[in-house]
């Protein structure tokens, strides 16, 4: 992200969690709240499902395909490499992305399975580093009474319970963890604090991470 204009550089803001804890709820919220204040602002998502490979993972994720676990891990991440230049234009030209999912969701979820947490990583460097983690924190248990599981791959609680207790170990001090069972509105707003002063951060030149 060097080389641009720092003054108007975007902030790149991650939201993660378990299925069904309100990382898209929250992220189109966001991206209103944000639009309303005059910021330039888009919402992403990964798997971005619009692409070649992100039809893979579709079909994958909704049982119609199988595919090797390490395999599945590096389309997960091919996903995020083709979508990087792109990001890094937008962030560099003053565009805020709020972005449901990014490497964080790879290394949980494949870990999960029992694939290595280092070889999982390996991928993902060189990859754009988020200004902002924000963890929606839901007991699987409670995820999955909110109903609605698609049927789709990993929508199922004994795994999703290994995958909290991976979210575990991957995440450090500077990840903000928000308590996603509060009502909607009140996590709402607690982002909005987290997410406005990360914006005017980035806007006043603090480098990137990346
Ligand atoms: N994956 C993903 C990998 O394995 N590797 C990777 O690298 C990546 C990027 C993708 C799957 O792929 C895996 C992870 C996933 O298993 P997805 O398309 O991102 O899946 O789908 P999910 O993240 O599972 O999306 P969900 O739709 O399940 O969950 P969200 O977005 O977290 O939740 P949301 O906002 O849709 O809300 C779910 C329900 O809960 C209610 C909502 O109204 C909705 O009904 N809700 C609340 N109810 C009460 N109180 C609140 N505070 C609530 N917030 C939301
Ligand atoms: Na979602």
């Amino acid at each position: 992200l060097s080389g641009g204009n720092s003054e108007s550089r975007g902030a790149l803001v991650v939201l993660e969690g378990l299925d069904r804890s309100g990382k898209t709820s929250q992220s189109s919220r966001l991206l209103s709240y944000l639009e309303g204040l005059g910021h330039s602002a888009e919402l992403w998502r990964f798997p971005d499902r619009s692409t070649d490979v992100g039809q893979m993972i579709s079909s994958y994720l909704s049982n119609k395909s199988q595919l090797d676990d390490h395999m599945i891990h590096l389309l997960f991440s091919a996903n995020r490499w083709e979508k990087r230049s792109l990001m890094e234009t937008k962030l560099k030209t003053g565009t805020t992305l709020i972005v449901d999912r990014y490497s964080y969701s790879g290394v949980a979820f494949s870990s999960a399975k029992g694939l290595g947490v280092e070889w999982c990583k390996a991928p993902e460097v060189g990859l754009l580093s988020p200004d902002l983690i924000l963890y929606l924190d839901i007991q699987p248990e409670k995820a999955t009474e909110r109903g609605g599981y698609g049927g789709e791959r990993y929508e199922q609680l004994e795994f999703q319970k290994k995958v909290s207790q991976c979210y575990q170990v991957l995440h450090d001090a500077s990840w903000k963890i928000v308590d996603a069972c509060q009502p909607m509105k009140d996590i709402e707003k607690q982002l909005q604090e987290l997410v406005l002063e990360c914006v005017m951060t980035c806007q006043k030149g603090k480098p990137p991470a990346n």
